[in-house]
């Protein structure tokens, strides 16, 4: 159970006499002290029952969820988060296609929270979990009995040489939907080309939703289709031709939806350039890396470009003890509790987990995190399993997405596909729905209030 009076982290700030902080909050600011914080520029230390780090998708959820218990008390649970705002991220493969504005998938961070959550505006410095303690940008420090480290995945720019020019240049055809700044420069690059070449990029290594670099590649080919300038029945009398380069040496890591994915590239006339990893863009030429072992390099003109940047795990998480070899935080694949420190907690994209990152893996591991955390926190095992399910809405053209739904190892596990006895790697106009209007109405309704549980429906 969670202690009801002073934290050992305030308990260690304030020796002489702890029923001053207990008789207070938990969230209760200690008196700086020269004998707790081995930090210089520590000004105070907090403690909370649960901190966690990240306003994203899996931090609000799992923050609600908690509070709902009725266990927690006002600034119980604390959140740290810079973030001014919060968004929804699934939705800006169909700004990228000029079905959405960035503008109406954001939201003001702090007007998510339950007015019983404490914010913290501040980025993480460093993790002293052996003390149960995180230092902030400020050098604040924060205590903690339970820590969740849920501050998603560093999407790095900078991987490719020459892109934060190319994307920044007003004129030039080089785009991407991955991230807030330049997501709606994607759609005018489709609009303004009208005839060459077009290039499409996804990288070879950890990325977040997985099916997005073909997403808006499939809906730019229905724009260009529905504009008179591209032919699918014969690419090479077009306007335009369109190339998908991915690391991947397939269309899709899952091989059920691979093979559909394969099927429509081959029947629309894409050319497929596997095991390419971009690695610079240079005026109208980009250059792969060959994913084969062999150190070739490709390089392609190209008259538009969209690219998707590497990614990996922010440099607080990698640079820490909680981190893995690769850098995320070093859970169970199960109980997604810390492999070494038991009271460390990890989903979504900056998690060990071992699916594909996207918002419906963490709302199907987010529910198994929370019952475990409080079964741990009351000295018991954990018990509740997370099977590795997570989807990819993946839009084909518009109106139509084939809705992929797997868990771990690749192994499809459909939702409507045992309901309705349908094939999901068939694109259906239903699921374009789903994606389109039901999940960003049901996200900020209730997903980021924890009350939405994906295919296991509402939760209470
Ligand atoms: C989902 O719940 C959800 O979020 C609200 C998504 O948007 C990010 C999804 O893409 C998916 C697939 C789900 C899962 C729910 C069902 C009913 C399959």
């Amino acid at each position: 159970m969670f202690r009801s009076s002073v934290t050992r982290a305030a308990r260690a700030v304030n020796p002489a006499n702890p029923s001053i902080a207990s008789l207070r909050t938990l969230a209760t600011a200690a008196a700086p002290s020269s004998t707790a914080s081995p930090s210089p520029v520590s000004s105070s230390t907090r403690s909370h029952k649960i901190l966690v780090v990240g306003g994203g998708s899996a931090g609000l959820n799992v923050s609600h969820q908690l509070l709902r218990t009725g266990q927690f008390t006002q600034d119980d649970i604390a959140i740290i988060d810079p973030a001014e705002w919060h968004h929804y991220q699934p939705g800006w493969t169909l700004v990228g296609g000029g079905v959405k504005t960035k503008e109406e998938l954001r939201r003001p961070l702090p007007g998510l929270l339950d007015p019983k959550l404490k914010l913290y505006g501040q980025a993480v410095d460093s993790f002293t979990p052996e003390q149960n303690t995180v230092t902030l940008a400020n050098g604040d420090r924060l205590g903690y009995e339970q820590l969740i480290v849920v501050p998603g995945i560093h999407v790095n720019f900078n991987s490719i040489r020459g892109l934060p020019e190319a994307l920044a240049d007003p004129n030039s055809l080089v785009s991407s939907i991955y991230g807030y700044e330049h997501v709606d420069k994607v759609y005018r690059t489709l609009q303004k080309l009208k005839s060459g070449k077009a290039l499409f990029t996804q990288p070879a290594g950890v990325l977040k939703c997985a099916g997005a670099p073909q997403k808006i590649m499939w809906l730019a080919l229905d724009h260009w289709k529905q504009a008179g300038l591209y032919d699918p029945s014969n690419p090479s009398k077009s306007a335009i031709n369109i190339s998908f380069a991915t690391g991947l040496p397939a269309m899709f890591g899952v091989p059920k939806y691979s093979a559909s994915l394969e099927a429509l590239r081959q029947e629309r006339g894409v050319e497929g350039l596997f095991q390419h990893d971009l690695v610079a863009v240079e005026g109208n030429t980009a250059t792969f890396a060959k994913v084969d072992g062999s150190g070739a390099q490709v390089q392609r003109e190209f008259d538009l470009l969209h690219v998707v940047p590497k990614m990996g795990p922010h440099a607080f998480v990698k640079n820490s003890p909680l981190a893995d070899a690769a850098g995320f935080v070093d859970v169970d694949n199960a109980t997604t509790q810390h492999k070494k420190f038991k009271n460390v907690w990890s989903i979504g994209d900056a998690s060990s987990l071992p699916t594909s990152k996207t918002a419906a893996a963490v709302i199907a591991e987010a529910p198994v995190m929370v019952r475990n955390l409080l079964r741990a926190a009351e000295g018991k095992a954990p018990d509740a399993e997370y099977d590795g399910y997570t989807s990819c809405p993946l839009t084909t053209e518009y109106g139509k997405v084939l809705l992929a739904e797997f868990k771990y190892a690749g192994v499809p596990k459909e939702t409507f596909g045992s309901l309705f006895g349908i094939d999901q790697a068939t694109p259906r106009k239903a699921f374009w729905q789903l994606k389109k209007n039901f999940f960003p109405w049901v996200y900020y309704n209730n997903m980021v209030k924890g009350t939405w549980a994906g295919p296991k429906g509402w939760i209470r």
